[in-house]
This record gives C-alpha cells, structure tokens and sequence, in this order.
C-alpha cells in the first residue's frame, strides 16, 4: 500500500485476461479530472472511482475541477499449479499478492481458439481452484512454519495458548484445502491472526472474462456455474470483457458513451468492478465541494469526523472544532449548504460523530 491507499491485487492463471484487464483499468481516466495520474511501476496503476455525485455538486458550486477518490490495482503475473513449490515464478507472485489488502480472482470465461488455455480447455471451477489451492498451501507453509516456534515460546507465555489454538485450528482448515476467510474468529482472534498476513484471508471479488459476443448482458454457462461457486463461499461476482473494456478505454468521453450505446451498455463494466472493489476494501467516500473543487476523500467505514479532517490536513484534526454536515442528497434538494442550513438540514458534529458514505463536510477548526 503506497501513499495509504488500499490496493487490489489482479490474480488468476496465465493468460486468462489479467493485464488487459489492468490495461483498461489504468487507462481509463476521467477526462473531467486533473488528478495527477500516475502509474507508480508497471505493475501498479491509480484508478479513480467514478462517482455521479461529484459531478452533481461540482455543479452546484460551481466548482473549477473534480477530484475522485482513487484505489490502487496490482498486476500479478499468472499463478501456475506448484507456485507455492517454486513453480513458475512461485514464491515472487505469492509476495506480491501478499502485500495487497484484497484480491480480483480473473477467471477465464471465453473459449477461443487462438488464445492457448493453460490446461486445455476453458473450465471456470477448475481454474479457480487451481489458484485457491496454491493461496492455500502457501497460507499453510507459513503456519507450520509458525506452530513450532509458538510452541517453543508457550513454556514462558501462557498468553500465547490462544494463538496457538487459533493457528492450529486455521491449519486444520487449510490442510482441507478451505480459505480461511470462511471461518468465524472473535475480534481477540483476528487480533492474534493480523500477524500472520495471510492469503486466504483477503477477500475476493471473482471478475469472469467474457467474450465480446457475450455482450451485453456478459451471462454464459461458465459465468453461471462461478456465481454460484463464489454464492456458496459469500463472495461478489463482476463480468467483464476485459477486450472490450481495453477499447472503451482508448476512447474519449463522447466516442465512448456513444460505443457503450452502440454495445447495448449502461456503463462500462470497469466501473461496477472498481466500485465493488472499493466497496470490499471497506472504503467510504466524504465530500468537500466549493468553488476551487468538489473532492471525494476516501475513509474506511466506522472513522470518526475528527480522523475524517485528518484526511485533509492533520492541522484540521488536531484543531478540529466541529463538522457541519449536510447529506448529499439534501444538497441536491437544497441545491447548495446555504440553503440547506436555511431549511435545517445542516448538522452540527462533534469529533466521535461517524461519518457516512456521501456526507458533505466543512469542518471547522483553529
Ligand atoms: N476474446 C477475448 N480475448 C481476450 C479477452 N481478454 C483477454 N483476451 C486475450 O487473452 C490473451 C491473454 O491476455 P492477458 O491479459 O495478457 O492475460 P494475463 O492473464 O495477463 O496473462 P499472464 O500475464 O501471462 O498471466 C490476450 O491475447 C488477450 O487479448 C476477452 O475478453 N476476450
Ligand atoms: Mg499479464
């Protein structure tokens, strides 16, 4: 995570889709921002999330320019069977996927001839499987490597009995092959696991690759038998063409309403993907806007107003007085703060208050 943004790693086999997907992703400015845009390495792109609401209140408030909340995608070159044994590239894919807080599972849903599948033909179950179970051998490499020295350091500190009990009970669930995301912990549990940074544990958003005659609605028999694969496990399901979503990309912002239009599509099918993947990082959005900017700033869910300030400027925080808060869609009815404080729809919050996804906020300080 570089510059304290969360970031999702893009992992799947081999030539299932993965850097066209990244491609598109890191490609796909927002033609109405000036975000500095920048790709930190090859393999690490910002994105901006979309947000309609900016639009919205940069309207409202005649603002110069629009600046989006922002999130980070990883390439991760394609995971083979034996990665956690070296294969490949093993161990340097595993480190990779190690640092990212959360995981966009490629899964292959197209045939085509010309494009080589790693294991012969397309077979969606399968393939995740593959990667699910070198996630879960390299989780469990790092266990066994942990029980024994946890063991040894029990004979002085009896305080490590729970750690202990909850690797040897995560282990028992890998050597099932399971992620451990699907077992329950207490919060002192999740405690003891946060130093062990596991694989398995990061949640995963499954983006089935399509093909282009799968448009629009991007449904076929594969993407049916991985909705319900990943139903089974609680996890989120976004197809894709990731093809398609490269060449809207390349596109400017009138070529490419008029392309979705002629596709049969809303909106591209990155966005939903960037949104959801915000949204399973735990991210919220709080806005500013006024006439230099309207600015989405990215919270995690449950942050306080006073950390919330912080955000901008750490003057803010420490001299926090107070937050004025009006809900965005007060905003809009009001059409501006002014109003909306007129019509009493302008809270007065002190620094404990939570803040929402969507409140717009002028904070007061020293
Ligand atoms: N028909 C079709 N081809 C696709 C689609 N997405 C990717 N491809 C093709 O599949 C091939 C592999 O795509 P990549 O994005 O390089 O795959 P990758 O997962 O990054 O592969 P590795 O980096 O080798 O692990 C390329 O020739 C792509 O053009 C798609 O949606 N439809
Ligand atoms: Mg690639």
């Amino acid at each position: 995570m570089a510059a304290g943004r969360l970031s999702c790693g893009i992992v799947g086999l081999p030539n299932v889709g993965k850097s066209t997907l990244f491609n598109a992703l890191t490609s796909n400015q927002a033609p109405a921002s000036n975000y500095p845009f920048c790709t930190i390495d090859p393999n690490v792109g910002v994105v901006e999330v979309q947000d309609a609401r900016l639009h919205v209140l940069s309207e409202i408030s005649h603002s110069n320019k629009i600046i989006y909340a922002t999130m980070e995608f990883v390439d991760i070159a394609g995971l083979v069977a034996g990665a956690s044994q070296g294969e490949g590239l093993g161990n340097k894919f595993l480190a990779n996927i190690r640092e990212t807080d959360a995981i966009v599972h490629v899964v292959r849903c197209f045939d085509s001839s010309d494009i080589v599948h790693v294991s012969g033909q397309t077979d969606p179950i399968r393939d995740i499987e593959v990667i699910n179970l070198e996630l879960c051998l390299a989780d469990l490499q790092m266990i066994e490597n942990a029980i024994p020295r946890v063991e040894k350091q029990l004979k002085g500190k009896k305080e490590l009995a729970l750690t202990l009990a909850v690797l040897n009970r995560v282990q028992e669930h890998l050597n099932a092959s399971k992620p451990v995301r699907m077992l329950e912990f207490t919060p002192e549990e999740r405690e003891v696991l946060q130093l062990y940074p596991l694989l398995t544990m990061k949640k995963v958003i499954y983006a089935t690759n399509v093909s282009e005659d799968d448009l629009p609605d991007m449904e076929n028999p594969y993407v049916k038998r991985v909705r319900d694969y990943a139903a089974a496990e609680g996890n989120v399901v976004i197809s894709i063409c990731a093809r398609i979503e490269e060449e809207i990309a390349q596109l400017n912002l009138s070529e490419r309403q008029q392309f979705l239009d002629s596709l049969g599509l809303q909106e591209s099918g990155l966005q939903r993907l960037i949104r959801a993947s915000y949204e399973m990082l735990g991210l919220i959005s709080y806005i500013t806007t006024g006439e230099i900017e309207t600015r989405a700033w990215t919270i995690n869910r449950g942050t306080s107003a006073a950390e919330a300030a912080g955000k901008i400027h750490s003057d803010i925080q420490k001299g926090f007085i107070r937050a004025e808060v009006v809900s965005y869609e007060d905003m809009v009815t009001y059409k501006g703060r002014v109003a909306a404080r007129e019509a009493g729809k302008a809270r007065s919050e002190g620094r404990e208050y939570v803040v929402k996804d969507g409140d717009v906020i002028l904070f007061m300080h020293n």
